[in-house]
């Protein structure tokens, strides 16, 4: 869980995800990435044997929140679950059953754009723009590339070597999954965007920045492929 100035819904984020019936054990890998507001005191409250506290001093953004997560995770497979309270991690149960019957090792949450659940028009849009823009590098049919909820075994996260510090990281998972011929396997999840004022922050620009990473990771060369 990656963490940023979240003193108004960490605590039930956390609370949230740890509260679900998983179909087997689980550690939740918290990183504060340098929040400046009463985040750090909330997490530091925590008192449960499943959660793990990780400290960024400085904030580095939401890739290399995940980066130090997946350095420091200790299960098989991991999930990101963002702590602005978008996303249910009810819906993380249905996210592993392809995984425990065998049926998918790469698992995204697809997000279905309803009028109540969604930013705004461009938003919604964007991120459209973006998933196509894959389909298309990639000859695929992804249905949400921008989601949190990517799920993988964890070595195959690290074998990755994401370099993106910020929100282009989820550009660049998906395209390195696609450049070596993994698909995701969609399910269906439940999503409902916060508004500017309660803290959203991706904006037009990070989806620019995702168009660009989709190029490079498409264009890369295959020897030097990271
Ligand atoms: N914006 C932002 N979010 C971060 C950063 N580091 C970690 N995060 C977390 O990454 C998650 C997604 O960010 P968020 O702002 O909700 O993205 P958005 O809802 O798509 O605008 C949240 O849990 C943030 O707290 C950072 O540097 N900036
Ligand atoms: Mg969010």
């Amino acid at each position: 869980m990656p963490v940023f100035n979240e003193e108004a819904r960490v605590g039930d984020a956390v609370k949230q995800a740890l509260g679900v019936d998983y179909p087997c054990e689980i550690e939740l890998v918290v990183v504060d990435d340098g929040s400046r507001d009463s985040t750090a005191e909330i997490l530091g409250r925590l008192d449960d044997p499943r959660v793990r506290v990780i400290i960024h001093p400085r904030n580095q953004g939401k890739g290399a929140a995940i980066r130090t997560a997946a350095a420091e995770a200790g299960g098989d497979y991991m999930v990101i679950l963002d702590a602005d309270l978008e996303y249910d991690p009810k819906d993380i149960p249905r996210l592993l059953e392809p995984v425990l019957d065998g049926r998918a090792t790469v698992v995204y949450g697809n997000r279905s754009f309803g009028s109540h659940s969604s930013f705004s028009f461009w938003y919604v849009m964007g991120n459209k723009a973006v998933t196509t823009a894959a389909n298309v590098l990639f000859n695929c049919y992804l249905g949400d590339l921008e989601t949190c909820f990517k799920l993988m075994p964890v070595s195959l996260y690290r074998s990755l070597g994401v370099r993106s510090r910020g929100f282009g990281m989820e550009a660049e998972v998906t395209g390195k999954l696609l450049r070596r011929g993994i698909r995701p396997y969609e399910v269906p999840i439940s999503y409902r965007a916060r508004t500017r004022e309660e803290g959203k922050k991706i904006t037009w620009k990070d989806g620019v920045e995702a168009l660009w990473i989709l190029g490079r990771e498409r264009t890369r060369p295959r020897a030097g492929k990271r």
